[in-house]
């Protein structure tokens, strides 16, 4: 049993240590900021990570930007049909004292018009403004894609 629990202990540490780091301003904590790429003929590209709040006050993610991209605040969903879509969001709120993960089918930031290539282990600033903390740079790792894991995404409507 304990050395079932130290292996899961060493799974655990290197998980962490390949999905990278997080990043603490003033009450946000920014877990895992990733950009998978799927070779080099991306027009767009999904930016995850996960956002907690540490405050006794919700916050708010009111803006994004990057300097290799436009970027904004999408969700996808499925609708009753089965259809996936995507939608602009204006602003995320983040409760007091809780998380909100932006993740592969839900929040993501998109990246469009991207202006440079994306390559793995060639890390991108981006800047997340909160509506209390403030603005701050962020490094996302951008990372191959992992196997079996599709940009199910569709943009012709977007604006
Ligand atoms: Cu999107």
């Amino acid at each position: 049993m304990k050395l079932l629990s130290y292996a899961f202990f060493v799974l655990l540490s290197q998980t962490t240590f390949l999905h990278g780091h997080e990043i603490t301003f003033k009450h946000i904590l920014i877990k895992h900021p990733v950009i998978p790429v799927f070779g080099a003929h991306m027009k767009t590209a999904a930016g995850y990570m996960t956002v907690t709040n540490s405050s006794n006050v919700q916050e708010r993610i009111i803006s994004v930007e990057a300097n290799f991209a436009t970027a904004m605040i999408h969700k996808s969903s499925v609708d009753i049909n089965g259809v996936a879509r995507m939608e602009h969001i204006k602003e995320v709120t983040i409760p007091a004292n809780s998380n909100v993960k932006f993740e592969h089918g839900g929040l993501h930031i998109m990246f469009v018009n991207l202006e440079k290539k994306l390559e793995p282990f060639k890390d991108q600033e981006v800047t997340l403004i909160f509506e209390k903390a403030g603005k701050f740079d962020i490094t996302f790792m951008v990372e191959e894609a992992k196997h079996g894991f599709k940009m199910d995404m569709n943009h012709s409507k977007d604006d």
